[in-house]
């Protein structure tokens, strides 16, 4: 059996509707989208149905017919849906990797495909170098230019991937490791243990009486696809994912060092190493030692730090960006911590583009302990979701008072996402945001403006008296879609000024705000906020990815409006 989520299954169908349309088939590929839209709004699983119910079960879901079923079927019990294969080697085009390429959709796929014989990236990249693109129907000089940019982009982040698909994986293996016969401790070190928003490798340590039978343990972890490495204190493998994981076995009596050295960062490192030559010590990856050799730290992190006149660093901060003289002077932020957040501010629901109800998603909030949650679904003129307008909005109203009745151990907070138009101004008039508990401004349209037309774009909806937040203020999708062009520091400006909270954004695909300017908007007061953006109930977890931004960030409970009570909240807002 597979495991497969919701998403994968619907971008299955997907995938089945785009070759189908390119081997001619007008009919089908409909059906198959529409299956999988279905899919994607569901709010029970797939896989369970299956389960529970096999082929008959799924014929229930809306527009899952017998044929569709199925294929859902197939994949489920072996992995891969045989029909699709063949299409495949009957259309050798990548689909899924040209579809990383941003500004590039199916439809562009198809027409690239059909009338250029473009197959992969580095077919695209080759045409559009050579100006074939920009002479196709529809096409032009910018389209050929926003592919190439995008490509530019995709190479720059090639190899890093986002923490939070990385992360949840690592703590499994960890967990995994730390039964095995005669391990005493396994903890994650790296980019990770900083909390860094992508991360290259995942780099773990452990301390084992039996190294043969952890590393035996590792290498075989059903995560693994190769081994690149194995000698007895080290190893290296392949995940399925992608991406590197590092195995280091480390002597009980210097584990401390180890775990300082391999948590980074390397210039955290260097400025260390400087401050321990000048008192006369020498520190490794073994210890701190003295000038004749005495071991004066090694077993634990907090005793490196105290053999160089320091309080412990926490790691999110440890990128030699001024933590260590903070340290010196005693002034090291007191930083937000995990499970301090009331609420969310940001969500959405299946009255636009989010999976579930309302009430679901009160629900869901309540059972991770918040005490308040916003709905903020996208508003009209994001057209492509389906956004509210002003009776639509006040529809919604009705819903939420009506789920907050019955619902008890939350409040639901009524909002919006409003789209900043090209101009500054929102497409939600004054009177129906003067309704709404939590207003939030963010681009979603034209985002190649000149740096300085964005800045003043934006700032006019901060100035806006309606509005609270302004959501992910850089637009950035890592790994897919750079930052717009906008000034930060006179958005920070002109936040204090007119009180207005910036979000970060705890999505994991975005982390918007970046560390950096979480760090500069902290240092002038401006208040910041941490919102999951759900788009279903499960990603309300995504909170504690904004946690560690913030951190990242110098932020403290103070800084972010979110710890708030719910009271103190309504009374910072209004
Ligand atoms: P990444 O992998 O690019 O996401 O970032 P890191 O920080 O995990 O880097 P990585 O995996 O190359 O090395 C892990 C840690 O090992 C790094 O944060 C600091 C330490 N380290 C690696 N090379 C050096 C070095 O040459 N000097 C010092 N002092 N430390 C190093
Ligand atoms: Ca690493
Ligand atoms: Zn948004």
């Amino acid at each position: 059996m597979e495991q497969v989520t919701n998403e994968e299954v619907a971008v299955l169908l997907y995938e089945i509707a785009f070759y189908l349309e390119l081997s001619g088939d007008t009919f089908r590929p409909r059906s198959f989208e529409r299956a999988a839209r279905s899919i994607e709004t569901l709010s029970e699983s797939v896989m369970e149905i299956h389960r529970s119910q096999h082929i008959e079960g799924l014929m229930k879901i809306p527009f899952v017919g017998e044929g569709i079923a199925k294929k859902i079927d197939e994949k489920i019990r072996i992995g891969r849906v045989t029909q699709l294969e063949e299409l495949k080697v009957r259309f050798p085009v990548r689909l899924s990797e040209l579809l990383t390429v941003e500004s590039v959709g199916p439809k562009t796929v198809r027409v690239l495909y059909e009338q250029l014989d473009i197959k992969n990236v580095e077919d695209l990249e080759k045409r559009a170098r050579e100006g074939k693109i920009r002479s196709l129907p529809g096409f032009g000089n910018k389209s050929e230019e926003k592919i190439l940019k995008g490509i530019e982009f995709l190479k720059a982040c090639k190899g890093r991937q986002p923490l939070g698909t990385v992360l949840g994986l690592a703590q499994h293996i960890r967990d995994q490791l730390r039964f095995i016969e005669g391990v005493k401790s396994v903890v994650i070190t790296g980019s990770l243990a900083r909390g860094k928003e992508t991360v290259e490798d995942l780099d773990l340590l452990a301390i084992t009486s039996l190294p043969d039978v952890l590393v035996k343990a590792f290498i075989s972890t059903s995560e693994a696809i190769h081994v690149y490495q194995k000698q007895n204190t080290r190893v290296s493998i392949r995940l399925k994912i992608e991406l590197n994981a590092n195995l280091r076995i480390i002597p009980e009596e210097s584990f401390g060092a180890a775990q300082q050295y391999f948590t980074g960062s390397k210039e955290h490192n260097l400025a260390l190493q400087r401050l321990a030559q000048d008192k006369g010590l020498k520190l490794n990856e073994y210890g701190v030692f003295s000038k004749d050799g005495q071991t004066i730290a090694g077993t634990n992190e907090e005793g490196i730090y105290t053999a160089l006149g320091l309080p412990w660093i926490p790691p999110e901060l440890r990128e030699n960006l001024g933590e260590i003289e903070a340290a010196r002077e005693e002034r090291l932020p007191d930083l937000i911590k995990h499970g301090s957040l009331r609420g969310d501010l940001q969500t959405q629901t299946n009255w636009t583009d989010g999976k579930n109800s309302i009430e679901e998603m009160g629900k869901a909030a309540r059972e991770l302990g918040l005490q308040y949650i916003a709905i903020t679904d996208h508003t009209r003129s994001l057209a492509m979701v389906g956004g509210l307008d002003e009776s639509k909005i006040q529809e919604q109203g009705r819903e939420i008072e009506r789920v907050n009745r019955k619902l008890d151990g939350i409040q639901i907070l009524k909002g919006a996402e409003v789209n900043i138009l090209k101009d500054g101004s929102l497409d939600l008039s004054d009177d129906a945001l003067a309704d709404l508990d939590v207003v939030g401004a963010a681009v979603h349209t034209n985002f190649n403006m000149p740096q300085d037309e964005m800045t003043r774009r934006m700032i006019q909806a901060i100035r806006n008296p309606h509005v609270d937040i302004i959501f992910h203020p850089t637009g950035r999708i890592i790994n897919r879609r750079p930052p717009y062009a906008v000034n930060m520091k006179k958005i920070i400006e002109a936040a204090k000024d007119n009180g207005t909270i910036l979000e970060i954004d705890a999505y994991p695909e975005r982390l918007d705000l970046k560390d950096e300017h979480i760090r500069m908007a902290v240092d002038e007061g401006v208040k910041l906020c941490i919102d999951s953006d759900a788009h279903s109930m499960a990603q309300i977890n995504y909170l504690s990815y904004g946690i560690t931004q913030a951190r990242r960030g110098w932020a403290s409970r103070n800084d972010i409006v979110n710890t708030m009570s719910l009271d103190e909240l309504l009374k910072h807002l209004s």
